[in-house]
């Protein structure tokens, strides 16, 4: 029983030393220790031999289970090693190689400056209105005042999808609705900004532009009230320093109208190509809302007064960024987006 346990702890022995890996490690594991394994028998068999010769047997056995099992993690702590060592040779990472990009996305240039737009009114104490683009002739145009031979009403120059329903030439009617929604609560302080279209296509007009349209009515709103809000929210878009003009205008809906202008972004107002050498760029329009407008929508302008303005948020995106043309904002060409 000595002699074959000597055998089997020589041929082991040997065995894990000639290991090459830890695959091969495995097999010498289980065709030696496994339960079918050489040295498992010979316990087994232990119960066949007499007493005294069953304990010295028997120690000698647990002793060679116990060497083999420690010879066997020491081998496959050397193959780990060993296969660690090969892999930082052969591999090297170059850590001066280049990353790969990760190509994060972004908001689009028009809805940054639709965003910081509605964050300056917003914080003037102004909310935010919505309504469909899909619009009845009445909000889009009657009760604005908008009469029936007005060129905009042309079919030339409106999207009209029935006699009666049209797509918004403009984001007024949500004023509207909000008028007729909110009455006879006051004060009203919104901004509507949105999509609307026209049949127009050029470097400066496109079928589709963003608006966003203000609106305020109280007891008492007067023209300071006008310039105070348009000025502030004018430095706060371009620059703290920008001073503002006013000249008379028309629409139909307000009364007086005007249109606001700022000293030129790009010169400081001496004259250069980006105002036409006059100092001054025409940002929005406004004027104090018509009382046939307040009649219409429910309230008496002998009690209520308003201002309303609107402005092209692609214009003043151009403006802000110095776009010389409007179709790039809607080409998708991602070396112009990623300018932004
Ligand atoms: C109601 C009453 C009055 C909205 C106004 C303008 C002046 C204006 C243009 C700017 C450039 C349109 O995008 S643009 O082509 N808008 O000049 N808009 S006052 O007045 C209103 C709106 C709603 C009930």
């Amino acid at each position: 029983m000595i002699d074959r346990l000597d055998k089997i702890r020589t041929e082991a022995e040997k065995a894990i030393q000639d290991a090459e890996s830890m695959e091969a490690l495995q097999e010498l594991r289980v065709r030696f220790l496994g339960r079918k394994g050489e040295l498992t028998r010979v316990l087994r068999g232990l119960k066949d031999l007499p007493g005294d010769r069953r304990a010295v047997a028997g120690q000698a056995a647990n002793r060679l289970k116990s060497d083999l099992e420690a010879f066997l993690e020491l081998k496959l702590a050397q193959l780990k090693e060993s296969e660690l060592n090969r892999q930082l040779q052969e591999e090297r990472i170059d850590v001066t190689l280049p990353g790969v990009p990760v190509n994060s996305g972004r908001k689009h240039p028009l809805t940054q400056v639709l965003d910081e737009i509605k964050n300056i009114f917003t914080s003037m104490g102004f909310e935010i209105a919505e309504g469909p683009e899909i619009e009845l002739d009445y909000y889009n145009f009657e009760a604005l005042n908008i009469p029936r031979d007005h060129p905009a009403r042309d079919m030339q120059d409106s999207f009209y999808i029935t006699e009666e329903v049209l797509l918004r030439t403009h984001t007024s009617p949500v004023q509207v609705r909000t008028m007729e929604k909110k009455r006879p609560h006051l004060p009203v302080r919104i901004i509507a900004p949105g999509k609307v279209y026209r049949r127009d296509d050029d470097a400066t007009h496109s079928p589709m532009f963003h608006q966003v349209e203000g609106l305020v009515l109280d007891e008492n709103i007067t023209f300071a009230d006008l310039k105070g809000t348009l000025m502030s929210f004018a430095r706060r878009v371009f620059r703290e320093d920008v001073r503002v003009r006013f000249r008379t205008s028309f629409f139909p809906f307000t009364e007086p109208s005007a249109e606001m202008d700022i000293s030129c972004v790009a010169c400081g107002g001496k004259g250069c190509r980006v105002c036409s050498q006059t100092g001054w760029l025409e940002i929005l329009g406004a004027g104090m809302v018509n009382p046939k407008v307040l009649a219409m929508s429910g309230y008496d302008p002998e009690e209520v007064t308003g201002f309303a303005f609107g402005m092209g948020v692609e214009r003043i995106a151009m403006l802000k960024y110095d776009v010389n043309d409007l179709r790039l904002f809607f080409d998708n060409d991602i070396r112009f987006l990623t300018q932004f």
